[in-house]
């Protein structure tokens, strides 16, 4: 874990808009901390591409400016002031006034640079020229490139309907127009991210509170985190508020298997059981219950059920759960009582990614359960009504109806779930079976389905079956490697983007404004979906431009929203957050208007109404369970062709308990052999006590394939490879730490 909290630290706020003032000395040792020359000072092997990174001589430049924009690494979406020398971007820098990012910039952040100028950066359009995955290419012409996909699309249409292409992407500020072109072609399949992300959390807490609050990290005075690594795993402003104002906090509470980087800040860690949380925050609930800790006129005016939750609490005693979860009773019992103490100035942290395993979706139901009984709804330093800036929008004609249905059957298979997100590994499974019908082409864009969905040989399979795949990336990840057209586009720090704001404590608008023109032939997504719509015969749907856009965005906007938007590249609301006004008001979007301790849509659809616990099946002897999350390094499986990331952070390795490594006769830094009931893989061992005995674990998005990503390749394992296909049945959620595998040293 050495070397990790840097990431976490501070970027010296430095610069302002037009008063950046920093001395080249000062820059050097601010560039040596976040990466690549302090890597080569350390005599580091230099890898090909190095040299791009060369910042030039600084005091020659003639042409400098900042540019306010938006970081595109991870969903955070931070604010950045871009450094732009003679139309290149030379450094980016934390944007002091964003009010989520609060002007910091995380390792990955800065290393942006990177990745605008990899040296693999895809350049130009490509169209296969060999087998698929082959790695064989020739250069197109967009014109050309363009031409290919829309006539590919169109035999599709023709052949097998709309529905016969599957749309899949993830998150960007760019996405919409993606998402636009599958329903201006008519395909009812779109899949997003969210059954592999967040989407247990966003099923529970839905349908408990009818929307996903936001916690008051900063004035909470007690947190409890389970399985979210804030320190590793950023989520701004959460990180920054979390350990901002650690030592003014009475306590931090984090619950993980493994001793992370949060971890190691906590003033209580438990070492819990992997996929016993849920057992665990029943039994805590049972101590407020039974002690009478909850705030009980809250409950009693602004809840729903709380007789049937008191009735069906009392199976689940702090005793029960210690046998489930592996933690003391006791402190089953301390932790509830000072989480009770804290109220209302108290969060129950929901957490991100909630693909974990079965009881996730109820899991995160107790979550919101355990919330609701502290009585921290709209309270300062507890959950908060999300608020959000209202954009103008363009008009288009209506989209045609779907005359197929979905191929994941949403929403009638998991009717408590968003439909456009759909449901993947549902669709996926669909699309292999050919039923109910055949799915011969997909678009993708910026998502990369072989490290993001578990069971990577289905994936492969799934790709093997399509007749045509079009990708639009900026690098040649294995996924694009598996196409038949690569459509390259510009990457953040080259484009504008339409405006966006997201629901947050303070409502802000963001604006990410473009900082140098596209390198190579690159082309922003909205430029080619409107190239391809035309080609389609959908232009009427994209009869606009960007600017148009962006302009309508802002058509209610005040003038000073305006004039900071460019000047700044993002407006904060003002007045909020407004404590208090909601739970004045007291409506809640559930279909009781209460806060729904017993879900009556849960009960409507057959799921069990209150958390049910289940247990999970053990590790057979001589198994273990595999867990897997992020470092601080890295985005997903985004990142790992970054020079200078890969300097402080070459690959993952398999966490293994010392006492289990010596059983087997593995030592530290050795190669081993892991083998799981889908796959295989060989990595290096990292033995440390961090880590229970009965799990292993490994950093996601290593081991990729591709000969396009020349520092990337080969570099790891890839946990898709070791992981099962199994999902929650609630919420659809991927489960992703119910695999088993073998360890043994390397033959
Ligand atoms: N085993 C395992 N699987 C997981 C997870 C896990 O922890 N373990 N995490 C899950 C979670 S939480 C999530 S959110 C998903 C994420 O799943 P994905 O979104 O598929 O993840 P990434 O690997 O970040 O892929 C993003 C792709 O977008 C490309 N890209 C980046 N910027 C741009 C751009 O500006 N334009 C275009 N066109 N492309 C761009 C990158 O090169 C990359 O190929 O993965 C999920 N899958
Ligand atoms: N650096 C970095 N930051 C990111 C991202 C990134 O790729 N890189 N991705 C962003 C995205 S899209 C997301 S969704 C979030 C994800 O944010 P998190 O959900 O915080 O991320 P993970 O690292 O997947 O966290 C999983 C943690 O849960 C622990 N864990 C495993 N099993 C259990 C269990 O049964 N119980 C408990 N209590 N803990 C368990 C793991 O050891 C690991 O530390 O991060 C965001 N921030
Ligand atoms: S957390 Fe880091 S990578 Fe993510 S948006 Fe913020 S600066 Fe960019
Ligand atoms: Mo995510």
């Amino acid at each position: 874990m050495k070397g990790h909290e840097e990431s976490t630290k501070r970027t010296e706020g430095r610069g302002r808009l037009g008063k950046l003032g920093v001395s080249r000395r000062g820059f050097l040792s601010l560039a040596a901390g976040s990466a690549g020359l302090h890597a080569a000072s350390k005599g580091w092997k230099i890898l090909p591409g190095e040299a791009l990174a060369d910042l030039g001589d600084r005091e020659a430049s003639k042409d400098v400016k900042v540019v306010p924009t938006v970081c595109g690494v991870c969903t955070n979406k931070c604010g950045v002031l871009a450094r732009v020398e003679d139309g290149k971007v030379v450094k980016l820098d934390g944007q002091p006034d964003h009010p989520k990012s609060k002007g910091r910039l995380c390792a990955r952040g800065q290393a942006m640079l990177q990745v605008t100028y990899d040296p693999n950066r895809l350049k130009y359009p490509l169209i296969r020229s060999g087998p698929r995955g082959s790695g064989q290419w020739r250069k197109a012409s967009w014109e050309e490139a363009l031409d290919y996909t829309a006539e590919n699309l169109l035999k599709l249409k023709e052949k097998y309907g709309p529905e016969g292409v599957m749309f899949s992407s993830t998150e960007g500020f760019q996405e919409h127009f993606f998402m636009d072109l599958s329903e201006a072609f008519g395909s009812p399949n779109t899949f997003r991210h969210p059954t592999q992300c967040l989407v247990a959390n966003n099923v529970a807490f839905f349908h408990t509170y009818g929307t996903v609050p936001v916690p008051d990290i900063a004035n909470s005075c007690l947190i409890i985190m389970a399985g979210a690594n804030r320190a590793e795993a950023i989520m701004t402003p959460d990180t920054i508020d979390l350990f901002q104002n650690l030592h003014h906090r009475n306590k931090f509470i984090y619950i993980d298997p493994r001793y992370t980087v949060t971890a190691s800040k906590a003033d209580i860690w438990v070492p819990i059981k992997p996929g016993t949380d849920l057992a665990l925050t029943l039994g805590m609930i049972h101590v407020m219950i039974t002690e009478g800790i909850y705030d009980k006129s809250f409950v009693e005016e602004h809840t729903h059920g709380f007789d049937k939750l008191e009735e069906h609490i009392q199976q689940y005693t702090p005793e029960w759960a210690a046998k489930e979860c592996e933690v003391p009773a006791v402190q089953i019992v301390e932790i509830a009582r000072m989480f009770a103490n804290a109220a209302p100035k108290c969060v129950f942290y929901f957490g991100r990614r909630s693909s974990f395993d079965r009881n996730q979706t109820q899991f995160r139901r107790a979550i919101a359960i355990i919330n609701a009984l502290a009585g921290n709804w709209d309270t300062m330093g507890g959950m908060l009504p999300p608020a959000s800036a209202r954009l103008g929008y363009t008009l288009i004609p209506p989209f045609p109806d779907h005359e197929a249905h979905r191929i994941d059957g949403l929403p009638e298979s998991y009717p408590l779930n968003n439909t456009r997100d759909g449901v993947y590994h549902a669709g996926r499974a669909s699309v292999l079976e050919g039923k109910p019908y055949p799915v011969k082409g997909w678009m993708i864009y910026k998502q990369n389905p072989l490290h993001g969905m578990p069971d990577r040989a289905k994936t492969q399979r799934m790709i093997d079956q399509m007749e045509f795949i079009a990708v639009i990336d900026i690098l040649p990840t294995d996924m694009a490697w598996q196409a038949d057209v690569i459509l390259p586009e510009a990457t953040y720090l080259e484009r504008e983007d339409p405006l966006h704001t997201e629901k947050s404590l303070k409502p802000y608008v963001s604006y990410r404004q473009q900082a140098i023109e596209p390198l190579f032939e690159t082309k922003p997504n909205f430029w080619i979906m409107k190239e391809l719509a035309e080609r389609l015969g959908l232009g009427q749907y994209f009869d606009y431009d960007i600017k148009k856009y962006i302009k309508n965005q802002m058509r209610r906007f005040p003038a000073e929203a305006k004039q900071a938007l460019k000047e700044r590249g993002v407006w904060v609301k003002p007045g909020y957050p407004r404590y208090g006004k909601h739970r004045a008001r007291g409506k809640f979007r559930t279909p009781t208007k209460k806060i729904e301790l017993y879900s009556t849509r849960f009960e409507k659809y057959g799921k069990d109404p209150l958390p049910v616990y289940e247990s999970l099946p053990e590790p057979p002897d001589g198994e273990y369970r595999l867990l897997m999350g992020r470092n601080a390094y890295f985005t997903h499986a985004a990142l790992q062709n970054n020079r200078w990331l890969l300097h402080l952070y070459p690959e993952n390795r398999l966490w293994i308990h010392p006492e289990e490594a010596a059983r087997i006769g593995v030592r530290d830094g050795d190669m081993v052999d892991l083998t799981s009931p889908v796959g295989k893989g060989t990595m290096k061992a990292y033995v440390t006590e961090a880590i229970r005995r009965d799990s292993v674990y490994m950093d996601h998005g290593f081991g990729h394939t591709s000969s396009g990503l020349e520092a990337a390749n080969g570099r790891g394992v890839s946990d898709q490879v070791l992981i099962e296909d199994v999902a929650d049945e609630i919420s659809g959620g991927v489960c992703y730490h119910e695999t088993f595998i073998t360890v043994r040293p390397a033959t």
